[in-house]
Formats: C-alpha cells, sequence, structure tokens
C-alpha cells in the first residue's frame, strides 16, 4: 500500500470513529413534535416511549408511539390507537400506560376529560404488538366515576413482585390507588372490599409513578398547573404499594436556563442493572402555549442513602444505550 493510500485509510477510520461517536450523542428533544406525559418501558431489547399528543382537546384523537434500540435513534409508529377503535372516546386521549402480559399489550389510557355525569375516564386497549394497532379491551370506561375527587386520568400500571397488578391514577389533586384483576376486565376489590383507596401525598397534582428499588416503593407524581412554567415532580418513599407516601422533594423542576413546566414524567430502568432514566416533558425557552410540550429524557442517579438526586435537565440528553 503506497503512502498516500494508507494515509486515505487512517482518514477514513478517523471520520468512521467521529461519525460513529456523534450518533452515539442524544438530543432534548429526543423526537421532533409537540409530546407529553411520555411513558417509557422496555419490551425486550427494545425502548418504547408513549406519549399523548399535545395539541387542542378536541384534536387529542390518535396516539403514535415512538421504538428505539439505543434511547438516541427513536422510530415513529403512528396512530397506535384512535377514537375509531374506541367507540365512548371522542377526544383528549390522554397518558397512555403500557404493559406486557402474557405476550400481549395493554394499553391503558384516558379520554374524554370526563367530569360528573359524563361519558369517559380511564379505558384499557389491546393488542399483539407494543406498536398497536391497540383496539378497545372491555368497550366500555375501566373507570368512568369520580371518586374521591379524582378525576379518572393519568394511569400508571405498576406490578410489584407478588404478582399483583395496581393502577395509581387521578387528577384535580386527588390520587386513588386500585387493583387490576388478572385479565384487566374489572376491578379487584381489597381485602377490606372497598375498590378505591385514597393515597394523595402533599403537594400532588396528577401524573402518578411508581418504581420499587430494594423493596421499597417510590411513588411520584407531577406538581403545579402542567400550562405554567413552575410545573415539576416530586416523591416519597414507603414500605407498602399503598403507602403512605410522605413527600420528600423534588425530583425535576424547571431550569431557566434550559426549559420550564418539566413535569409528567416516567422512569426506565436498565433490566437487571441500578440504572436510571427519566423520561418526562417540557416546554421550550421562549415558549408560553400550553401545548408546546416536548420530550426528553436525562439521567436520574440513586444517592447512597436511597433518596433521588435532583435531575439536572439538559440540552445534550443521553448517549446511546444499546440493550443487547
Ligand atoms: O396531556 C394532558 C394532560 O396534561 C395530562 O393528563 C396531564 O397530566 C397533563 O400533563
Amino acid at each position: 500500500m503506497t503512502r498516500h493510500a494508507v494515509m486515505k485509510k487512517h482518514v477514513v477510520t478517523a471520520i468512521l470513529f467521529l461519525t460513529s461517536l456523534i450518533s452515539a450523542d442524544g438530543k432534548n428533544p429526543v423526537f421532533e413534535g409537540w409530546y407529553a406525559d411520555p411513558e417509557g418501558v422496555v419490551f425486550d431489547d427494545t425502548y418504547w416511549i408513549y406519549p399523548t399528543w399535545s395539541d387542542r382537546f378536541e384534536k387529542q384523537t390518535f396516539m403514535d408511539c415512538f421504538s428505539s434500540p439505543d434511547l438516541v435513534n427513536w422510530t415513529r409508529h403512528e396512530s397506535i390507537i384512535d377514537t375509531t377503535a374506541v367507540k365512548w372516546a371522542r377526544k383528549c386521549m390522554w397518558a397512555p400506560a403500557v404493559v406486557e402480559k402474557d405476550k400481549k399489550y395493554y394499553l391503558f389510557f384516558s379520554a374524554n376529560d370526563v367530569h360528573e355525569g359524563e361519558t369517559g375516564g380511564i379505558g384499557v386497549a389491546v393488542s399483539d404488538s407494543p406498536a398497536g394497532p391497540f383496539r378497545d379491551h372491555i368497550g366500555k370506561p375501566l373507570i368512568n366515576e369520580i371518586v374521591n375527587g379524582a378525576q379518572p386520568i393519568d394511569q400508571y400500571v405498576f406490578r410489584d413482585s407478588d404478582g399483583s397488578w395496581y393502577m395509581y391514577y387521578g387528577g384535580w389533586g386527588h390520587c386513588n390507588v386500585v387493583r387490576l384483576n388478572d385479565d384487566f376486565t374489572a376491578l379487584e376489590p381489597w381485602e377490606d372490599g372497598r375498590i378505591y383507596r385514597e393515597v394523595t401525598p402533599e403537594g400532588y397534582t396528577e401524573g402518578p409513578f411508581m418504581l420499587k428499588r430494594d423493596g421499597r416503593y417510590y411513588f411520584m407524581w407531577s406538581e403545579g398547573d402542567w400550562g405554567s412554567p413552575d410545573y415539576n415532580v416530586a416523591y416519597a418513599i414507603s414500605d407498602s404499594p399503598t403507602g403512605p407516601f410522605r413527600r420528600l422533594g423534588l425530583i425535576i423542576k424547571a431550569d431557566p436556563s434550559v426549559a420550564s413546566a418539566a413535569g409528567h414524567h416516567s422512569v426506565i430502568q436498565i433490566p437487571g442493572e441500578d440504572e436510571y432514566y427519566i423520561i418526562y416533558h417540557r416546554r421550550p425557552l421562549g415558549h408560553t402555549h400550553s401545548d408546546h410540550r416536548h420530550t426528553c429524557i436525562d439521567r436520574m442517579i440513586f444517592n447512597a442513602d436511597g433518596t433521588i438526586a435532583p435531575v439536572k435537565i439538559t440540552h445534550e440528553g443521553v448517549t446511546s444505550r444499546p440493550l443487547r
């Protein structure tokens, strides 16, 4: 090989290396478009994000989702569910929560921004694929009523280590937890015969989330008004999935040099590792429109004493983290 050819080979290798470094870097937002309330989840070797389409209520008639092999490169899957597949839903399809059970995927959602006496609330849909299409599982809302003052929205479905399925939900400043039956067609009563247990912590507005680590239950929620700049996320730690949940402090909030209204989050744990990523929405600086919310990812770190270190929100996001 001539000296020129060797030089050329080195230059090409260097360019390929630099390109790989560039594509390994993430960015926030992680994908284009106004998407809020992102639920991050891992199915097999793939990351998924299920967000709300952030738009006028009447236009929120569908949901898209996104998949990624590495948290950096995302593929959009359009309209995985819409109001034509859910006869009772007209608008406000919000805050998807997706779980896998017995090789089927269940998407819990809320619809219609329901008020007393109206039809709507929390529904459940099912598909053979995490990318849909999802069809209505029971043909009616799973929760239509307003109990303990909680609007039936913003559900999060949590599977405990003993196999029990819980659903935390609620807007209007109140949070309930319910148990789900085995095929997700109905709510299961607690031992005392009640269906709903209120678990509202101090400061709670909406967007509950649960994570279990080292046998302890980390309950998280959004505070403030989602249309205002100071929307944020707080948490509590408990020995029980039903609390009590005593507020310990904030996990994520606005940073005047990066973005405002950082909230309605979820957390992805790398399977088998003590490594966590927070998926949340925020409003870009200079934007005041309440629907201008986009989806971001940053690292979430636990302190040695088990508390959560306040998350630094960034423009850079996270670097490539393949699951294989
Ligand atoms: O995106 C619609 C609503 O805004 C959600 O249900 C709330 O949590 C808030 O993020």
